[in-house]
């Protein structure tokens, strides 16, 4: 538990150490925030996730972290974002903390995470096995049911690193965070997915690069702030945004694309954070406190460009 000193933002936690921590975190704050559980993972293991709201009916904010497995910085910012809208003193902070209903998933791949901690630190799929192939696991950001396998945004081959699987939602992860977001009803305005790493803020459309999103011009105003934010602190950290099929690749049945085209979620982006590459997924843990700065200065920047739409 976070008490007996396993659990910190000077090195990456295991997730036992995390739920531990989360543990602590619910008992502490227990009229504030509220645990749930988004469902189980193909290897049993339960996926946790917070909800921090300060009153009801507020804009809901949706956080998805660690759906790759080797991408840690997301878990370490989460819980540090977590952290911040319980504790921070910053009055605009507090604000913002305050004036919105935050669903925070930090281990959405739980069993990837896992194999990344005890087995292959460079693991980014699902754990769960192929019934055409002896490769296993499944991309489950190209799982989703949105435009799913098109345009080439996913591979078919079970081998493949962005392999979309042999139907959409066939990852038990996957479908419980389809089945959690659509729960909830319309309550969430805004779904951030967190990635490493390229410094980059994508919104949809992945599927095509041949159309736009309809409120494109609100995405990239919205996704300017953040950056100009993060390029205001003294770390001089630089943001790119565009259209995930436009300034990246193309990518179908991605998280945003379901929340913004099937939830009908009007602000949806895959914030990649540090660095540009030359740790890339290993990213060293000295990065994980000025990282997760510039995440908590870039929604604010977001949240508050969000209200003037
Ligand atoms: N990048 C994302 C990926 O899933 C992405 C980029 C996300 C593209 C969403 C399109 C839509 O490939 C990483 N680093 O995982
Ligand atoms: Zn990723």
């Amino acid at each position: 538990a976070a008490r007996d000193g396993s659990f910190g933002w000077t090195k990456y936690n295991t997730l036992a150490e995390i739920y531990a921590w989360l543990d602590d975190i619910l008992a502490a704050y227990p009229v504030i925030t509220e645990g749930f559980v988004l469902g189980q993972s193909y290897e049993g293991r339960t996926i946790r996730g917070i909800k921090i709201s300060y009153k009801s009916g507020n804009p809901g904010v949706f956080i998805e972290s660690n759906i790759h497995a080797r991408e840690w910085i997301t878990s370490a910012t989460a819980t540090w974002l977590i952290n911040q809208f319980l504790t921070s003193t910053d009055a605009l902070v507090r604000q913002l903390a305050e004036s919105h209903d935050w669903y925070i998933v930090p281990v959405l791949n739980v069993d990837g995470f896992v194999y990344t901690h005890e087995k292959d630190r460079m693991w980014r799929k699902t754990r769960q096995p192929s019934d055409i192939s002896s490769c296993v696991g499944v991309d489950p950001n190209r799982n989703y049911d949105s435009h799913w396998m098109e345009n080439e945004g996913a591979s078919s081959n079970p081998c493949a690193e962005d392999y979309g699987g042999p139907k959409p939602f066939s990852e038990p992860e996957i479908q419980a965070m389809a089945d959690f977001v659509s729960s909830l009803n319309g309550k969430i305005n805004v779904l951030l997915a967190f990635h490493s790493y390229s410094q980059l803020l994508l919104s949809p459309y992945g599927h095509t690069a041949e159309e736009l999103p309809p409120n494109y011009e609100d995405l990239m105003s919205v996704a300017k702030a953040y950056a100009d934010a993060v390029e205001g602190l003294p770390y001089g950290t630089v943001y790119r945004y565009g259209t995930s099929a436009g300034i990246l690749y193309p990518a179908s049945g991605a998280t945003i694309e379901w929340a913004y085209n099937e939830q009908d979620i009007e602000i949806t982006y895959t914030i990649e954070f540090r660095d540009t590459g030359r740790y890339g997924f290993i990213l060293p843990p000295v990065h994980i406190i000025p990282n997760a700065e510039e995440a908590l200065v870039g929604i604010v920047a977001l949240l508050e460009k969000c209200e003037e739409l």
